[in-house]
């Protein structure tokens, strides 16, 4: 059964190496390590089944860049069976933000970490269990350099992928979030893909323009939507996507000090 894994991460962590070593694509048909541009798909080279999708850099999924809407349009409207994310070992905490958002997709989830080769070369330590336990997912370790290590990462995105009801949030956002989360998620059910309820919700909560427009909510159901927003917004007296962004940047935060 064929299988797309999607490669997601900040700009220089290795996605590029990993793909074009794992799919041996020639070097001018992929993109260049250092500087990826384009989406590029191609199979596993010993593992024809498997699809690779190399993806631009990026450090949101906010729309706002026109990569990021790329590679969030790709995730949304494609949905991989399983997103292979890559963070920096050198320098985790940025690559996390994403990770959380990633994580509200609700897409099959494994974080690779990578350059491990040099973390290891300086002799640091990082308990990648405290992360696979805070993320509520599968981490591996990873140097894109090396052939055998990046075949494992894929596997383990291909054996995460069909395994969607394993899935759960990790706790990012504080219970009042949460709370309102579950309110909209009522008011979405379907209206939505099940599988993409926490991710509309959060939209939603983030009244994020483009998502809102395409679910053509009634003014009534809007008028509900706010309310639940408004009430948050009140209780952290600040605008509700603030309010997401803090609680992204707090709970990595308390991820990095157990790393
Ligand atoms: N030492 C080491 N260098 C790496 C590793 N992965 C990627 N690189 C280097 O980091 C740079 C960026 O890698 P690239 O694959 O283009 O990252 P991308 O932006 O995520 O596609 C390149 O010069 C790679 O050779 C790794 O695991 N170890
Ligand atoms: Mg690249």
């Amino acid at each position: 059964m064929q299988m797309k894994i999607a490669l997601v991460g900040n700009s220089g962590s290795g996605k590029t190496t990993l793909f074009n070593s794992l799919t041996g694509v020639p070097q001018d048909a992929g993109n260049r390590a250092g500087i990826t541009v384009e989406r590029k798909e191609a199979p596993v080279a010993d593992d024809p089944e498997v699809i690779l999708m190399d993806l631009p850099g990026i450090v949101s999924l906010a729309p706002y860049t026109r990569e990021e809407a790329a590679v969030r349009n790709c995730l949304v409207q494609e949905r991989p069976d399983a997103i292979l994310n890559v963070i920096e070992g050198t320098n985790p905490e940025p690559g996390l933000f994403l990770s959380t958002q990633l994580n509200d997709l609700g897409v099959p989830f494994v974080m690779a970490v990578g350059k491990m080769d040099l973390v290891r070369k300086k002799g640091r330590q990082m308990d990648l269990r405290k992360l696979e336990t805070r993320m509520h997912c599968r981490v591996v370790e990873l140097s894109a350099r090396n052939r055998g290590e990046c075949a494992a990462a894929v596997r383990a995105a291909v054996e995460a992928a069909g395994q969607e009801e394993r899935l759960q949030a990790p706790a990012v956002f504080g219970e009042n979030v949460e709370r309102a989360l579950l309110g909209i998620g009522e008011i979405l059910k379907g209206k939505v893909p099940g599988n993409m309820l926490r991710w509309y919700a959060i939209k939603v909560f983030e009244r994020d323009g483009r998502a809102l427009d395409a679910m053509g909510l009634s003014p009534r159901e809007l008028e509900e939507a706010e309310a639940l927003i408004r009430a948050v917004e009140a209780e952290e007296e600040d605008d509700s996507e603030s309010v997401l962004t803090n609680q992204r940047y707090a709970f990595i935060s308390s991820v990095m000090e157990e790393l």
